[in-house]
């Protein structure tokens, strides 16, 4: 069975700072280890299909998924609920006019970097998250008459073709594809424009329920337009309600998130263990991505911010191609991705493995400021907004403290001069997107079930005269996921080595 590797496998000297927390602990174990407990709800006509499929499935890559699970740790029936919901939520939305409620929610099309060279293919999360379907270019449609009592679910997939196969690989077809995602009826993607026009023209009035600006399939896109505007059929938009459903993470979707972020915690510690002065950032950044794959994640959660010394003052560095000196600090902002779910880690040391006095001045702030706001969002469960402004007081407050920011400035000038030192916000949703159900605003107070990132940072540029000389050219961001909980906020990249000593104590411990 699957298991993750830990730091010996790579030959790494085990310190007790490498080993938090034990790997053994069955609260880490993978969720494919874990078999589905008798009392996990199936659905009575739908079981996975044996074969070779589209995607991997518990009979095909059983070190992957558990038996009776569509994907890694969600079952068909996680999916169908979800559907459910969605479908009840819209229809609550709008007054009872419409006879037919149609809702179309498309997948990702595959992206080309240049002629037949495809990106690595990622799946449109929203259609992810209400059917398991990996497949590029299908499409989910549910279908609501005023007639029936519930309402139809069609999924459009690619029918099975020989030659296509031959090229790209296996396709589950549309017979398989309704026993895999549990739906009513598959059909071929083909013939998504026909039935839709058939189905708007059949029942007006309609409300079509379809998220229009910055298509996530551009294909279809034209044929949606099209039947918007000859066939009399009301838009609306599905994502605002499907982000507040997506923002709260079921169980299952929990133990997905501990598991992207220990494999993330897990590859910055390397890294650190790896860091030598000399060494290209580059070299940090396939150090992260080595660690990540090999632990069982697909890849990087996005292009990993690898800066050493003055370009860490740059938030988006993501160059990573400069050599790492002696004398500097290299911050690292990186996540991975598994089976869709997102870690998002920052940390800053030394590229020396000692903290100098001016370095550890700013770090050890930044450290006291980041702990702090994950304990008042425990306190107080505020909107992400409010954790912003209080990030922006903490950090004036401490500056001033240190003599970096001047002690006769108060109010909101010195919340706008700690906000010129940190001008990205402190936190962001985090889960299938890395930023993510950004239909979500920040306003809102945050809930349990959600997972946020607490990231307060302090930039502070090589030219800023307005700062003590000793603290120019430095940039720190210290970034956590946090999950919220009705007791304590859990963190959930806690195996990340963060406290000075810790970090010193493993710094360039590690030879490649
Ligand atoms: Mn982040």
């Amino acid at each position: 069975m699957y298991k993750f590797r830990n730091f010996s496998s790579l030959g790494i000297k085990l310190t007790k700072h490498l080993l938090k927390p034990n790997l053994n602990q069955n609260k880490w174990r993978c969720m494919s280890q874990i078999e589905m407990p008798p009392d996990v709800k199936s659905i009575p006509q739908f079981t996975i299909p044996k074969g070779i499929l589209g995607q991997p499935t518990c009979h095909t890559h059983p070190h992957m998924i558990s038996q009776g699970h569509l994907t890694c740790g969600i079952t068909q029936m996680e999916y169908k609920e979800r559907r459910d919901t969605l479908v009840s939520k819209l229809i609550a939305e709008v007054n009872n006019i419409y006879k037919t409620h149609i809702i179309v929610i498309p997948g990702a099309r595959k992206q080309y970097m240049s002629d037949k060279i495809p990106y690595v293919f990622r799946q449109n999360s929203d259609f992810f998250y209400l059917t398991g379907c990996m497949e590029p270019s299908a499409i989910l449609m549910m279908v609501k008459t005023a007639q029936a009592d519930s309402y139809k679910s069609v999924l459009f997939v690619h029918e099975k073709d020989a030659h296509a196969e031959l090229w790209e690989g296996p396709r589950s077809g549309c017979s398989i594809s309704t026993q895999l995602f549990a739906v009513d009826e598959a059909r071929p993607v083909e013939n998504f424009n026909q039935f839709l026009t058939k189905i708007t023209s059949l029942s007006k009035p309609a409300i079509l329920w379809y998220h229009n600006e910055s298509p996530a399939n551009p294909d279809i896109h034209d044929d949606i337009r099209s039947v918007l505007r000859y066939g009399q059929v009301a838009l609306e938009d599905p994502q605002k309600a499907l982000h507040q459903m997506r923002v709260v993470k079921s169980p299952a979707e929990v133990e997905l998130m501990k598991e992207a972020c220990y494999i993330g915690s897990q590859s910055v510690n390397m890294a650190m263990a790896c860091t030598k002065p000399g060494m290209s950032e580059r070299t940090v950044d396939a150090i992260l991505e080595y660690t990540c794959r090999q632990a069982g994640a697909e890849h990087s959660a996005f292009p990993p911010v690898v800066a050493g010394g003055p370009r860490a003052t740059h938030i988006h560095y993501v160059a990573n191609n400069q050599l790492l000196d002696q004398t500097d600090m290299i911050l690292v902002d990186s996540g991975c991705q598994r089976w869709m779910y997102n870690s998002d880690i920052s940390r800053t040391w030394p590229v020396s493995g000692k903290f100098s006095k001016y370095h550890r001045i700013l770090y050890e702030l930044v450290l006291t400021v980041q702990k702090r706001l994950i304990e008042l969002v425990g306190e107080q469960r505020p909107p992400l907004d409010q954790l912003f402004d209080q990030m922006c007081r903490l950090l004036g407050t401490h500056l001033q403290q240190e003599g970096i920011l001047p002690k006769n400035i108060d109010g909101n000038e010195l919340i706008n001069r700690a906000y010129r030192l940190c001008p990205h916000h402190v936190s962001h949703y985090l889960g299938l997107d890395v930023h993510d159900s950004p239909l979500v605003r920040r306003k809102v107070p945050v809930r349990d079930g959600m997972v946020v990132t607490v990231e307060p940072g302090l930039y502070i540029s090589p030219n800023d005269i307005s700062v003590p000389e000793e603290f120019r050219g430095v940039g720190i961001r210290i970034e956590d996921d946090v999950l919220i909980t009705d007791g304590d906020p859990v963190i959930l990249t806690e195996a990340c080595v963060k406290e000075v000593d810790d970090i010193e104590a493993v710094v360039g411990k590690h030879s490649l």
